[in-house]
């Protein structure tokens, strides 16, 4: 998941439906004209998809599956030391292959029935509110490029090993999805901009960047931190806070770097009252309230 008007490319379409994505300066692909060409390829196919439809099956390269390959087998012992137990069960009972990209048509059926989660394309950046209500409706927003084979062990962009090995080992527990399924429902609530970012902010510093105490240690539960065989490295040195609404809700962030700054739950059972039960009866009016009392 990616803010608007930050660093996720931006697209042109063209008149024939095809989509030319623009990589910023610095960006480690920019001079690459068969990364480029990849990129504008797969993201034309999810934007000639259509809703209702399974997600296009992309034709990954060789150099591709790579990747995806020097990633998850990075992360496999870094995961067992540093992911949360949920995560670890949402793992094992998705069993992602780790030698090839999986194809999220494929994964959408194998989460069916473990929690009732799919798939849906994403071209580039998805509107908040679109992205966040999919998910009242159990449908996952997601891209399914490969980032550059030069950083294979972090970018700040949400490419397929994001989406799958991040977020798609915790859409496959249900400790996790009636999480996101409040996050969704929160947004398809509130009206005003300010409780939307208010909502969204929470939502980064939780499932995208959250970490929770365990007896043997800090974890991570944020897809973000999962995905990244280098932040999780990294992230036990960071400015850890206790878990609070409003300073989640209110805390700018860069989503270019590590992130500098966690909030960590004291458990998960923490995590679900306060930020699940947040999500699932927060209003534009409850979170105003919430502002000024701080
Ligand atoms: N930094 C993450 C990674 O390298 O997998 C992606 C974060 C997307 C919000
Ligand atoms: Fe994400």
């Amino acid at each position: 998941m990616f803010e608007e008007g930050q660093y996720f490319a931006p697209l042109t379409k063209k008149g024939d439906g095809s989509v030319s994505v623009e990589l910023s300066a610095g960006h480690p692909g920019l001079e690459d004209p068969t990364y480029r060409e990849r990129r504008d390829r797969i993201a034309t196919a999810a934007a000639r998809w259509t809703s209702g439809d399974p997600p296009p099956l992309i034709d990954y390269t060789d150099a591709e599956h790579e990747v995806w390959r020097v990633v998850c087998e990075d992360l496999r012992d870094k995961h067992r030391h540093y992911a949360c137990r949920e995560y670890l069960d949402g793992k094992e009972a998705f069993g992602l292959p780790e030698d090839h990209v999986p194809q999220l048509a494929e994964l959408s059926a194998a989460l069916a029935p473990l929690t009732g989660f799919a798939y849906q394309p994403a071209a580039g950046l998805v509107p908040l509110r679109e992205f966040y209500g999919a998910l009242a409706d159990h449908r996952f927003w997601a891209t399914q490029y490969v980032r550059h084979h030069s950083v294979p062990l972090y970018t700040p962009e949400p490419d397929v090993l994001h989406e799958v090995v991040g977020h798609g080992n915790t859409l496959a527990d249900t400790r996790f999805t009636q999480l996101y399924e409040a996050a969704g429902a929160a947004v398809r609530r509130v009206e005003s901009d300010e409780a939307l970012q208010f909502v969204s902010k929470v939502f980064w510093f939780t499932l995208e960047f959250g970490v929770v105490h365990e007896p043997d240690g800090l974890k991570a539960y944020g897809a973000g931190i999962l995905s990244s065989p280098g932040e999780i490295e990294e992230f036990r040195q960071m400015t850890i806070r206790p878990l609070d609404l409003v300073e989640m809700g209110t805390t700018d962030y860069d989503i270019t770097h590590y992130q500098e700054v966690l909030f960590a739950a004291g458990s998960f059972g923490q995590l679900q009252d306060v930020v699940g039960g947040f999500w699932d009866t927060c209003t534009d009016d409850s979170i105003e309230a919430m502002r000024l009392a701080a």
